[in-house]
């Protein structure tokens, strides 16, 4: 548990979220002073640390307690709650607010030559992601019976490498799906970047401060409309 009394906050190192939590940080008034290879981050106006890790390790930290709020994926969370839920282990969080980046979609894909593709076309197949829970999740819900393999990078060279059949990935753009040759099909899961709170803090202090911050936010996100 964070058993200090200045709120702990876990954004993304390095990588897709990390500019924007940056940037979201400072409109909501928290000045810090971010060196480059720093873990933890000391706010010079509000009792507030920012720790700074891979965003897989985001849900953990906040559901352990280590961190009183994340910045992180709707997709990293549910992957995680999915696989906390597997083996018994704390997944609660509290969702305090959806954030305007990170947008992405968890999509199929498969190589294009082999056209369009009806949802039985995935029986018997080999589907690789690196959303393992996510995907079983959707298979069962669709009554496919295909095996998952996990891969934790270049998901999508996977059916080229013949690694698997098809894959399950994030998209945004698309183009790489293009550049590998992929066709994009249903969409398992919309994410963007959620703010989120342990579901057990109860520090007054810290609920208190929170509840300053909130209001910033959607000003923020009110002015970005
Ligand atoms: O090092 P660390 O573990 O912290 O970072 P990471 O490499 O695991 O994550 P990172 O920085 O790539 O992404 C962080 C988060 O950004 C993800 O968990 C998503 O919530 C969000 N996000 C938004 C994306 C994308 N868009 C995205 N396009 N995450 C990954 N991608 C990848 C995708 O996996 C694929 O390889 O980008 C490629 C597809 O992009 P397009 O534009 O070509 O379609
Ligand atoms: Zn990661």
């Amino acid at each position: 548990m964070n058993t200090t009394n200045r709120l702990r906050i876990a954004i993304q190192k390095s990588g897709r979220l990390s500019k924007d939590c940056q940037s979201l940080l400072k409109q909501l008034g928290v000045k810090l002073n971010l060196r480059e290879q720093r873990l933890i981050a000391h706010s010079t106006n509000m009792p507030i640390d920012v720790l700074r890790v891979r965003d897989d390790d985001i849900p953990g930290l906040v559901m352990d307690g280590v961190c009183d709020l994340g910045i992180v994926g709707e997709n990293v969370l549910v992957e995680t709650q999915a696989e906390r839920e597997r083996v018994g282990q704390a997944n609660a969080v509290k969702k305090l607010s959806k954030l305007d980046f990170g947008y992405c979609r968890l999509a199929l894909a498969w190589p294009q030559e082999l056209g369009q593709q009806s949802k039985d076309w995935f029986n018997g197949k080999r589907i690789a992601t690196t959303y393992p829970e996510i995907l079983k999740q959707y298979l069962a819900d669709e009554n496919i019976d295909a095996s998952v393999v996990m891969l934790t990078g270049s998901v999508e060279v996977a059916p080229r490498a013949g690694l698997a059949d098809a894959i399950c990935d994030l998209v945004s753009t698309g183009a790489t799906l293009e550049a590998n040759g992929l066709m994009q099909g249903d969409t398992i899961l919309e994410s963007n970047a959620c703010l989120i709170q342990n579901a057990n803090l109860n520090d007054d202090n810290k609920l208190s401060l929170i509840n300053k911050l909130l209001p910033r936010l959607k000003g923020v996100r009110q002015a970005k409309e």
